[in-house]
C-alpha cells in the first residue's frame, strides 16, 4: 500500500512518520504530539495533509479493514457499521475537569443527583487517562489532524490538533472540519490550539470483539479540561464522542472560551430567510434529533420565500462593534440524523447526501444504496434490505432497519441551498433566536419572549422528549436548557448570567421565540404538518421583526393574533388546539421548572431568573 510521496525517513520519538511532513508542525504542536506518542506508543505516525489522495488511501484502508463498504449506487459514498454497543453519545461518561467542582456544575440541593453535567478533578482525570491510554496505540497508527473550526484564518475561527488511532475519524473530520495543509499553512509558534486526544481503545482483556469497529464501551470516557483547552476521549468511535471538533470543542470547550472572551457557543442552526427581497438570518436551538437539520434546509411551501442554510448544529455568535449579533457556523459538514429524511420531509438533504458521504448504521439495499425509516417511497419494491446490524430485514420485521441515531456525514458545500455567506469570516447578522423542543402536550406552536430576561428564562426552561441521540431510554420529557444540557462546558448558573449580561453589550438584541412543531391532538397525531410548512411560523416571526402589531399578550408570552399566522392553502389545522393554553398544564409546568431550578441550580441561579419564574407563576394564576 503506497501511502504517500513523502520520504519515510522522518521519525518522532523514534517512531516512523509514514505520511506527511513533520516540518509543518509548530514547536508547540510537535511537543504535544511527542508527549502523546510516549503515552500511547503507536507503531507509526501519519500527519494528515487533507489531500484527496490521502483521503482515498484512507477509504481504501477502511474498506480493507471491513470498517466501511462502498455504496456503488452513489458517487464516493460509504457505509460504516459500528459495534452495536457504540451508536450514540454517552452523557454519563462525559466529564468536565476543573479544580473547583462549582466551576463545572451547579451545586444541587442536598440529596438530589445533579443532572447538569459531570465533574472530575484534574488529578482523577490524569489517573483515568493513564489507565486507559498507556500503550493504547500499540500496533496502530497515530493520525495527527490539524483542523480549523470556522473558515481557515477567520478572526472568529479556532484551531485544533486531534490525535486519533481511527481512520474513520480522520475521514469524518475531513468532512466535518477543515483539515490539513490549509490549516498548518497559517500556523506559527504563537498559534494557540485546542489539544484533542482520541483512541477507540481496547478492552481490558485485550480482546477486540469486532475488529472492524474496535471500541471499549465499558471504559469509555470523554474528558474536557477548560483550563488547558484539552480534550481526551477514549473507547468510542461514534461521532459525538470521537469527532472532537464538534461537541467537545465547538460546544464544551468553546462555551468556556466564549465565557472568557464575551461571546456565545451554542447548539444552534443558522438559516437565512428571504421574503420579498429582504433577507434576515435566524439562529435556533433545538435538542438533539429535534429538527435543526430539517429547519436549516427547509423548502418553504409559501410562495415568495427562500431559505438558505448557514449551519445545522452549532453557532458561534458575538456582538460586533456596532452591537449587531453575528454568527458563524464553525463546521464544514452535516452530521445529520438519517431516519425521517426523505424527498417529502427534507428534499434538500436528499440532494446533498448522495455523493462524498459516509453513512453510519443505516440499512443497505441490494442495489448498493441505503435505506432507513422514512425512505419507504424512495426505493424499488424488488430490492432486498440488510439492516444496520447486517441481518436481512423486511417491512414486517419488528426492529428498525436503520438505527434510530444513524447518521450521514456529508460536506456542507454540497448543499444546493448553502448560503452565499456561509463561510463569511465576520459571520452573518442574526435578527432572531428560536428555542424549541418536542412537546406533545401543552406548549403552543409559537410564542414570543416579552423581553431579554424573559427570553433567557425561556431558554433555561426548555424541556423536550428524550431522543436516540444519547443513551436515554423511553420518551420521557427531560429538561434541556438552551438545548445545551449535554454540552455545557461550565456551571449552568454562570452560563445564565453570561446570557443575561448580553443585555449590556447592545441596544439591538435579537427577538426570541419558542416553537413547538410536535404538539399532538387527542388522536395522538401531530397537530401541525411541520417541515416546509414551518415557513408559516417563520413568516410570523419576520412580521414581528418588522414590528407588526400581530401579537397578543398571554401569561407565557406573545402569541399570533387571530388570522395573523398565514394558513392560506392549508386545510384541517386545529388552531384552537395548537394554541390552547391550559391553566392546569401551565401550573404543573411552572412548578416543574421552579423545582428544577431550585434543586439543580440552587444558589447559582441568577436572581433575575428566579424573578422571571415568580412573575410567570403569578401570571399563570390569572390564566
Ligand atoms: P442533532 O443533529 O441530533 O443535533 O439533531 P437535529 O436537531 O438536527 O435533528 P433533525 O433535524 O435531524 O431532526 C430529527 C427528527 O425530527 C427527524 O426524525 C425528523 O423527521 C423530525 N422532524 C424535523 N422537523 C420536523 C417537523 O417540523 N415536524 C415533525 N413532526 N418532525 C420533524
Ligand atoms: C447531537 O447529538 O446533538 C448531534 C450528533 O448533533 S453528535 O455529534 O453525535 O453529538
Ligand atoms: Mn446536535
Amino acid at each position: 500500500l503506497k501511502l504517500s510521496n513523502y520520504p519515510v525517513f522522518h521519525h518522532l520519538r523514534g517512531i516512523s512518520v509514514i505520511h506527511g511532513d513533520l516540518n509543518v508542525l509548530t514547536e508547540k504542536v510537535r511537543a504535544y504530539v511527542e508527549d502523546k506518542i510516549d503515552l500511547c506508543q503507536p507503531d507509526t505516525i501519519h500527519i494528515c495533509d487533507g489531500t484527496d489522495r490521502e483521503n482515498s488511501n484512507l477509504l481504501n484502508l477502511l474498506q480493507k479493514q471491513g470498517t466501511i463498504v462502498p455504496l456503488p449506487k452513489y458517487q464516493n459514498c460509504w457505509l460504516a457499521r459500528t459495534n452495536p454497543a457504540d451508536t450514540a453519545r454517552v452523557e454519563s461518561k462525559t466529564f468536565i475537569c476543573t479544580e473547583k467542582k462549582s466551576d463545572t456544575i451547579p451545586t444541587p440541593e442536598e440529596g438530589v443527583k445533579g443532572s447538569l453535567g459531570n465533574w472530575m478533578s484534574p488529578e482523577h482525570m490524569d489517573k483515568e487517562v493513564i489507565a486507559r491510554f498507556t500503550g493504547c496505540m500499540k500496533k496502530r497508527t497515530m493520525y495527527v489532524i490539524p483542523f480549523s473550526m470556522g473558515p481557515v484564518g477567520s478572526p472568529l475561527s479556532k484551531i485544533g490538533i486531534q490525535l486519533t488511532d481511527s481512520a474513520y475519524v480522520v475521514a469524518s473530520m475531513r468532512i466535518m472540519t477543515r483539515i490539513g495543509q490549509a490549516v498548518t499553512n497559517i500556523m506559527d509558534d504563537t498559534t494557540e490550539f485546542v489539544k484533542c486526544l482520541h483512541s477507540v481503545g481496547t478492552p481490558l482483556n485485550g480482546v477486540v470483539e469486532n475488529p472492524s469497529w474496535p471500541c471499549d464501551p465499558e471504559r469509555t470516557l470523554i474528558l474536557h479540561k477548560p483550563q488547558t483547552n484539552e480534550i481526551v476521549s477514549y473507547g468510542s468511535g461514534y461521532g459525538g464522542n470521537s469527532l472532537l471538533g464538534k461537541k467537545c470543542f465547538a460546544l464544551r470547550i468553546g462555551s468556556t472560551i466564549a465565557k472568557r472572551e464575551g461571546w456565545l457557543a451554542e447548539h444552534m442552526l443558522i438559516l437565512g430567510i428571504t421574503k420579498n427581497g429582504k433577507k434576515r438570518y435566524i439562529a435556533a436551538a433545538f435538542p438533539s434529533a429535534c429538527g435543526k437539520t430539517n429547519l436549516a434546509m427547509m423548502t418553504p411551501t409559501l410562495p415568495g420565500y427562500k431559505v438558505e442554510c448557514v449551519g445545522d448544529d452549532i453557532a458561534w455568535m458575538r456582538f460586533d462593534e456596532n452591537g449587531q449579533l453575528r454568527a458563524i457556523n464553525p463546521e464544514n459538514g452535516f452530521f445529520g440524523v438519517a431516519p425521517g429524511t426523505s424527498n417529502a420531509s427534507n428534499p434538500i438533504a436528499m440532494k446533498t447526501i448522495f455523493k462524498n458521504t459516509i453513512f453510519t448504521n443505516v440499512a443497505q439495499t441490494s442495489d448498493g444504496g441505503v435505506y432507513w425509516e422514512g425512505m419507504e417511497n424512495e426505493i424499488n419494491d424488488n430490492v432486498e434490505i440488510t439492516d444496520w446490524l447486517g441481518k436481512p430485514w423486511n417491512k414486517n420485521s419488528k426492529t428498525p432497519a436503520a438505527h434510530p441515531n444513524s447518521r450521514f456525514c456529508t460536506p456542507a458545500k454540497q448543499c444546493p441551498i448553502i448560503d452565499p455567506l456561509w463561510e463569511s469570516p465576520e459571520g452573518v447578522p442574526i435578527s432572531a433566536i428560536l428555542f424549541g423542543g418536542r412537546r406533545p402536550v401543552g406548549v403552543p406552536l409559537i410564542h414570543e419572549a416579552k423581553n431579554w430576561r424573559h427570553a433567557v428564562f425561556m431558554g433555561a426552561s426548555l424541556r423536550s422528549e428524550a431522543t436516540a441521540a444519547a443513551e436515554h431510554k423511553g420518551k420521557i420529557i427531560m429538561h434541556d436548557p438552551f438545548a445545551m444540557r449535554p454540552f455545557f462546558g461550565y456551571n449552568f448558573g454562570h452560563y445564565l448570567q453570561h446570557w443575561l449580561n448580553m443585555e449590556k453589550r447592545t441596544t439591538n438584541l435579537p427577538k426570541v421565540f419558542l416553537v413547538n412543531w410536535f404538539r399532538k391532538g387527542s388522536d395522538g397525531k401531530f397537530l401541525w404538518p411541520g417541515f416546509g410548512e414551518n415557513c408559516r411560523v417563520l413568516d410570523w416571526i419576520l412580521k414581528r421583526l418588522d414590528n407588526e402589531d400581530c401579537a397578543d399578550n398571554t401569561p407565557i408570552g406573545l402569541i399570533p393574533k387571530k388570522d395573523s399566522l398565514n394558513l392560506e392553502g392549508l386545510n384541517g389545522i386545529d388552531m384552537s388546539e395548537l394554541f390552547k393554553l391550559d391553566a392546569e398544564f401551565w401550573e404543573q409546568e411552572i412548578n416543574a421548572i421552579q423545582k428544577y431550578f431550585e434543586e439543580q441550580v440552587g444558589k447559582d441561579l441568577p436572581p433575575a431568573i428566579r424573578e422571571e419564574c415568580d412573575k410567570l407563576k403569578n401570571e399563570i394564576k390569572n390564566m
